[in-house]
């Protein structure tokens, strides 16, 4: 998960710039995030996702490209990483994933996923808050999964080692803590 996403979407809102709302966008623009988020996940579950744009509407919601029937919700590349990184989440991980934009305590009560079929940057691997690449900065064009657990159960028997090969735990100190599960091979070096 990256954290300049939550620097940008924070400031799209202090700014009050809404202006990045679906009439703003002519539909070329609007179909080429909608591909690019749907690239995120199995065609089976992104063919009837809702899709969702960074850039939060008057109710503090993401402004919504398409709607979706089954449950999940892909955003496209966020802007503010220099890698391709779209993503989507299940109903349980969106809460997750407004609870980290806004700062506050997330509501697990089961486990949750998301799909990263491209990859991601993530700024470090223990601070949600970083703004800058530091020693434990991770970046793959993997494709990977996050898995979210409620907190109460144990992580502590997987690796914080986020150059392993296998599933790591992100955050593992936070309330935003989750496992990073590699689901494929790096398309190339970084
Ligand atoms: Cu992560």
């Amino acid at each position: 998960m990256s954290t300049n996403t939550l620097k940008f979407v924070l400031i799209t809102v202090a700014a009050g710039l809404a202006a990045l709302t679906v009439a703003a966008q002519d539909d070329s623009e609007i179909q080429a995030k909608i591909e690019n988020a749907m690239s995120a996940a199995p065609s089976a579950i992104a063919q009837d996702a809702s899709i969702l744009d960074w850039a939060f509407d008057a109710d503090g919601k993401f402004v919504v490209l398409r709607e979706g029937t089954n449950g999940w919700s892909c955003l496209p590349d966020d802007p503010s990483t220099p890698v391709n990184s779209p993503i989507c989440l299940d109903e349980m991980a969106m809460g997750w994933l407004y609870a980290l934009l806004t700062g506050e305590e997330p509501n697990v009560t089961a486990p949750a996923f998301t799909y990263q079929l491209q990859g991601d940057e993530a700024f470090s691997n223990t601070d949600p808050g970083a703004t800058e690449p530091a020693a434990d900065h991770w970046v793959s064009d993997a494709p990977y999964m996050m898995v979210i657990f409620p907190p109460d159960v144990d992580l502590s028997t997987f690796t914080t080692d986020e150059n392993s090969s296998g599933p790591f735990v992100m955050w593992g100190d936070t309330p935003y803590r989750h496992i990073m599960l590699p689901v494929g091979d790096r398309v190339q070096d970084h």
